[in-house]
């Protein structure tokens, strides 16, 4: 039977979302603050340094960290807001159960631990062990994150682990892997001031990744020529040299051309070709055939802008290329990553000042929380969970028999898939908001009805923990003490600013007394985080991202260390691949020969009109956050569909008017934005918020063969104008963000 969330307005009512605001003149009017902690944002993988004023055990404010090398004191309307969230309304303070007939209950926390753990017991014994499964999350410290790759495997012994940043890097990361041996960015944010040439595909910048707009200025002021490549014309992009608005899925026939162009006037190193790469002559057999014409017809641009951008890319001495989720999130997305690697790889421009690429990291530890060991495929230390070698040496550090460690598991959108089927029947859940975030909601929705035993872990009671059995109170990244690491491979401390509010725990607290539950007592016998750091960095010696030489005291002294760092005197790798030595044993980079090849979805007589899906400044991924700070709801409440005059015209829509946007798998009703910054072919439609303002409602399931990620950059929709939702908008309305 299905299981009904608890109802809305009795949901409402008792947790929000409330926005919060500052009092009238700030918290600070009361009095100076007890102490200042240096910490970084909460938020996004630039992990900007922050610190936070504390006043009764409270974050009552902030001020800008200047020393801290990354941000030196800047900050986005994000970071400047997310102490709000400290004594929130909405802060869940009991474990919380599900009644018959819908809504929760406080649970003292034994009973909730004590349930939790029968459950997965009585599921694994009834359907097998990998019947119960894990979904993580890319916001968590390393130290969690490592942690819960070990509950899976030790304690609860799953194959079944994966997480959010499957939803986010793993195309990137795929693709990196593949050519250098190494997934992390090339180099340190400092080189970007320093390039000649700005490649930037598929990245929001000023919006999504706003410190690094800064960075770019400087190249830019530095007289550097900037190209940028989006079906939209971003913020960004307006202040750059060449906007190619590629049509959603086009970028293979711009990077395929680019090259094309390069070979044909001699823009080649072949020198650095010949002695440290590999698969050259089946990358310029390939390029062969595109030429700009069939560049420009796959991308839908004139052919003249793949040409400047080649005749800006070729020649340069020095360049950067940038990526982000536009380009990644594709069911071709690890194939659009090579494309453009192949820019990089063919000037011989890599692993030099000023020479070099980055992708993009999404949440606050979307590179630290890919390497230690929640990947359903991963150990710690970026380890293959298939490699022999590779799981005697974390067996060993966990005190366990090789053979007791599970094999791979499912990535998150199969995983969901047999949560579906039946074969899985239990999932704990933490710091992941799939009713918000993944594809195809209703499909989402069926299968969380479908669980035996959902138990969710978060501070606030999000769309998906509304689905779950037990719902356990955790830890805001001020709540408690530990490293990310950041977008450019720097590994940084958080410290712990205030305690949970009375009722809450720390995560990784829960998780111990969990695994204690499972028998596992002794492997989960840590009185700190830092002694989880001090195993974690033995778990990752030896490995791609070996952490052994970091420690918190390295950190402090150092503004941050960059992995690789195998030994205490190792001075870490800002940047990557000096003297052109890759990671792979041979030494050398693996360039790999790409086609394009259509989306799972293209539009057609029914749907015909593409729907792109992505970001706002002001609010964070699934929104559970963002959408619960005044600020940040005032700067943008609600979503919205931006269309291009020409097809609002053909579709009769105004600026303003509520539209339908509607796939083949369901519906989001928003407002109409009409803007001349985007593709007449394509809407694109922001995704922080749920129900029927989801954009989830609409887009596809489909994922990238290689790296598992959805295709949220494409599918085919129709819109139309319908009247204003009267009931639907007052009774969605505190879903949705409080705001009309
Ligand atoms: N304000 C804010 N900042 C964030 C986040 C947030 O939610 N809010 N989330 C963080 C996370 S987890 C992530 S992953 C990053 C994401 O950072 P970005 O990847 O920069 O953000 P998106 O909006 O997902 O997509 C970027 C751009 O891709 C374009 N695009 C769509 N389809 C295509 C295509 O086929 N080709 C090309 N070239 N471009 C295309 C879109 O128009 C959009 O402008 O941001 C991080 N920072
Ligand atoms: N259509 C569309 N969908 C997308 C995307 C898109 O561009 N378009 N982008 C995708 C991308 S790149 C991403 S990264 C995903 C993100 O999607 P999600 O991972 O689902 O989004 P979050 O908002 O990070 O969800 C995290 C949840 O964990 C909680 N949380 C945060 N930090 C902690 C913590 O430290 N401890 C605990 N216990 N809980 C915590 C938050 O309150 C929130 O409820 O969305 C993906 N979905
Ligand atoms: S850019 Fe990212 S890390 Fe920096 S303040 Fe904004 S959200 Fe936080
Ligand atoms: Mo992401």
């Amino acid at each position: 039977m299905a299981k009904l969330p608890a109802s809305v307005p009795e949901l409402v009512a008792r947790f929000g979302p409330h926005a919060q605001r500052e009092p009238p003149g700030g918290w600070t009017t009361r009095g100076e603050p007890d102490r200042i902690v240096k910490t970084h944002c909460c938020f996004c993988g630039q992990q900007c340094g922050i610190q936070l004023k504390v006043k009764d055990e409270k974050v009552v404010g902030f001020e800008p960290w200047e020393d801290f090398p990354f941000n030196r004191g800047k900050l986005c309307p994000k970071g400047v807001k997310r102490y709000l969230q400290d004594a929130h309304p909405d802060r869940l303070l009991s474990p919380l159960e599900r009644v018959e007939g819908g809504g929760f209950r406080p649970l003292a926390w034994e009973a909730a631990l004590d349930r939790t753990a029968r459950e997965i017991r009585r599921i694994q014994e009834a359907h097998g062990p990998d019947a119960f499964a894990i979904l993580t999350g890319a916001s968590l410290t390393n130290e969690k994150a490592y942690l819960m790759g070990k509950l899976a495997r030790v304690a609860v012994r799953t194959a079944n682990i994966d997480y959010n940043g499957r939803l986010c890097m793993v195309s990137a990361g795929a693709a990196s892997k593949k050519v250098f041996g190494v997934d992390r960015s090339a180099n340190p944010w400092s080189d970007i001031p320093k390039a000649e040439a700005l490649l930037i595909a598929g990245a929001n910048v000023a919006e999504c990744a706003p410190i690094t707009t800064d960075y770019v200025w400087q190249a830019r002021e530095a007289g550097a020529r900037i190209i940028v490549l989006d079906p939209r014309l971003t913020p960004i992009a307006r202040t750059v040299d060449l906007f190619i608005p590629v049509r959603p899925g086009g970028d293979i026939g711009v990077f395929n051309a680019m090259l094309h162009v390069m070979i044909e006037r001699g823009w080649i190193d072949r020198r650095f070709l010949a002695e440290h790469t590999t698969g050259w002559d089946a990358v310029e057999e390939t390029v062969r055939r595109y030429t700009p014409e069939v560049g420009a017809r796959i991308a839908g641009v004139p052919a003249s802008l793949i040409v400047k951008a080649a005749e800006i890319w070729g020649p340069a001495r020095t360049s950067f290329l940038l990526h982000a989720r536009g380009i990644e999130h594709h069911t071709k997305g690890v194939e659009n990553c090579l494309a453009a690697l192949n820019l990089v790889l063919a000037t011989g421009r890599i692993g030099r000042e000023g020479c070099g690429y980055a992708m993009i990291t999404g949440q606050g530890n979307g590179q630290g929380a890919r390497e230690q060991g929640q990947k359903c495929d991963q150990l710690p230390g970026s380890r293959d969970v298939e490699n022999p070698e590779h799981r005697r040496h974390v067996a060993e550090v966990w005190g366990v028999p090789e053979a007791s460690i599970p094999h791979k598991g499912l990535s998150a959108v199969p995983l969901v898939e047999a949560i579906h089927d039946g074969k899985i029947k239990g999932l704990l859940l933490i710091c992941f908001n799939p009713m918000v975030s993944l594809p195809d909601q209703a499909f989402i929705r069926e299968a969380l009805e479908r669980l035996e035993y959902f138990v969710a872990i978060d501070f606030f009671l999000s769309e998906t923990a509304r689905y779950a059995d037990v719902v356990l109170p955790g830890s805001l990244m001020e709540e408690d003490e530990g490293t990310t690491t950041n977008v450019e491979g720097r590994v940084i401390h958080h410290r712990q600013a205030v305690a949970p509010p009375a009722g809450a725990r720390e995560d990784w607290r829960i998780v111990c007394d969990l695994a204690a539950r499972l028998g596992a007592g002794d492997k989960f016998a840590y009185r700190s985080t830092r002694e989880i750091f001090d195993e974690l960095r033995v778990a990752s010696r030896g490995g791609v991202s070996d952490y052994f030489g970091i420690t918190w005291e390295r950190i402090d002294a150092e503004h941050g260390v960059f992995w690789p760092c195998p030994s205490l005197d190792h001075p870490g790798t800002p940047r990557l691949y000096e003297g052109a030595r890759f990671g792979h044993p041979d030494g050398r980079a693996h360039l790999q020969a790409v086609d394009w090849r259509p989306a799972a979805e293209e539009p057609d007589a029914e749907y015909p009109i593409i729907l792109t899906t992505g970001r706002v400044v002001a609010q964070y991924l699934s929104g559970t956050q963002t959408r619960r700070i005044g600020g940040l709801v005032d700067q943008t409440p609600q979503p919205y569909c931006e269309l291009h005059p020409r097809l609002a015209g053909k579709l009769g829509v105004s600026d303003g008017d509520f539209v339908s946007v509607e796939s083949r798998r369901g519906t989001t009703v928003v407002r109409a934005l009409v803007t001349t910054t985007i593709r007449p072919d394509t809407v694109f439609v922001p995704y922080h918020w749920p129900v029927e303002r989801a954009a989830n409602n609409c887009t596809i399931r489909a994922i990238d063969p290689v790296s598992n990620i959805p295709e949220f950059k494409i599918c085919a929709v129709r819109v139309r104008k319908v009247e204003r939702p009267h009931d639907a908008i007052a009774r969605l309305a505190p879903e949705a963000g409080g705001v009309v």
